[in-house]
């Protein structure tokens, strides 16, 4: 099975992730891995702390001579900003005047709620585990989760379609996607420039104004194989458990797969996706010669993957920790005052898209391992080219 887990601190010594299940014999382009986290650190509206980090995978085990070996990836990242840390957040009992302590619970924060769960004066260990830090880890264990989709022709890309009131409608075709996520220099990541703009303003706004934005990323799992998740089971379903991986990311509130809002609004007709049949098949590419007018199931029928492209939806509240503070209560005192700030981001929905597209790949990363099995990458590949035929023959 394909599970990970993370562990780190914001400002900790490191971030940790232990990726398990991927079958042995894949190669591990580390290049490729630094750029998946790269690209996380990019988008307009980061704040200060993106300048001190360099994100960097420095693979513990799992992988030799460029290759898996079937046991449990670790991955280490270094937090560079550790060392302006070390005194406030020590392993050992430390200088307690060093401390740096959370005065205030930032409204939308896991702060006041953290604390309370356990039982803290107050909420400095809440955000150092609680911040959108931590999904760094994700991306790197996720980028292996991609490489494993690709050696099923699978790849899995995101972009912005909204950054606070300003949306873009463009549905970029799939070069256009790879030209945007290939970019040397990430703005917002969005295929539209003209929207692109319109969003920058919303950004600046927050910017001048001491506030946060939030938005929607949108991510698209291209070539995945039909037949990934099944309605047998709840927690089996793909749509659901893209769900639950999409929405466990930091700030995100609302999940979104294909059209699925609109979808709520609209009569039947309009919403499902005509089934055609063509009279050949199209290359090798497709598994199969049925055809789709649209794609508004957003790639899943029934918890089942149908061949189109997966598109899954993330929707970004705005960032909690704001420069014009709302109300709040002194976790000491109880007296009225203003919730804490420090150094934070304004923007973050173009880096979100990426440990989005993360998450996806993971999660079908696990539903491609649960169908197609293999304890090599050999019995893998070759399990879903049987299966592919078999599709292609149906
Ligand atoms: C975050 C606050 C900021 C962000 C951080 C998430 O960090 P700091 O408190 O060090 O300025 O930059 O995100 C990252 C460090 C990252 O790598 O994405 C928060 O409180 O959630």
């Amino acid at each position: 099975m394909l599970r990970f887990c993370t562990a780190g601190e914001s400002h900790g010594e490191a971030l940790i992730a232990i990726l398990s299940g991927v079958p042995a014999g894949l190669e591990v382009d580390q290049e490729f891995v630094n750029h998946e986290l790269w690209r996380r650190q990019q988008g307009y509206g980061r704040g200060g702390r993106m300048r001190i980090e360099r994100d960097t995978a420095h693979f513990i085990s799992g992988v030799r001579h460029g290759r898996t070996i079937g046991s449990p990836i670790s991955v280490r990242l270094e937090n560079k900003d550790w060392k302006n840390w070390e005194e406030a957040l020590p392993v050992g009992a430390g200088d307690p005047t060093k401390h740096k302590r959370v005065a205030s619970p930032r409204p939308g924060h896991a702060d006041l709620a953290g604390a309370i769960k356990y039982n803290l004066p107050e909420a400095r260990y809440v955000l150092e585990r609680a911040s959108a830090r931590e999904s760094a880890a994700r991306v790197a264990v996720g980028a292996i989760a991609k490489l494993l989709l690709k050696s099923i022709d699978a790849e899995v890309l995101s972009h912005v379609i909204a950054i606070g009131k300003a949306h873009s409608d463009a549905t970029p075709d799939w070069p256009q996607m790879q030209a945007l996520n290939s970019r040397q220099e990430v703005f917002l990541n969005c295929a539209d420039s003209e929207a692109e703009q319109r969003m920058k303003a919303e950004v600046d706004q927050a910017l001048r104004t001491g506030d946060s934005v939030g938005g929607i990323f949108e991510v698209i799992g291209r070539h995945v194989p039909p037949g990934l998740g099944t309605y047998a089971n709840w927690d089996e379903r793909l749509d659901a458990q893209l769900a639950a991986a999409v929405m466990s990311l930091q700030a995100v509130k609302a999940v979104e797969i294909g059209r699925g809002v609109a979808a709520a609004a609209s009569f039947g007709s309009e919403v499902h996706d005509p089934i055609g049949y063509a009279a050949e098949r199209n290359g090798d590419d497709n598994f199969t010669r049925f055809t789709r007018a649209r794609n508004n199931a957003g790639g899943i029928e029934g918890g089942v993957s149908n061949g189109e492209d997966i598109v899954v939806r993330g929707y970004l509240k705005p960032i909690s920790t704001l420069r014009r503070p709302l109300e709040s209560v002194d976790f000491a005192s109880r007296e009225p005052v203003k919730a804490a700030y420090e150094r934070s981001d304004v923007c973050v929905v173009p880096a979100a898209g990426v440990a989005g597209e993360a998450m996806v790949a993971l999660t079908l990363g696990k539903a491609a391992v649960e169908k197609f099995g293999g304890d090599s990458a050999m019995e893998f590949e070759r399990n879903y080219r049987a299966y592919k035929k078999q599709a292609q023959e149906y």
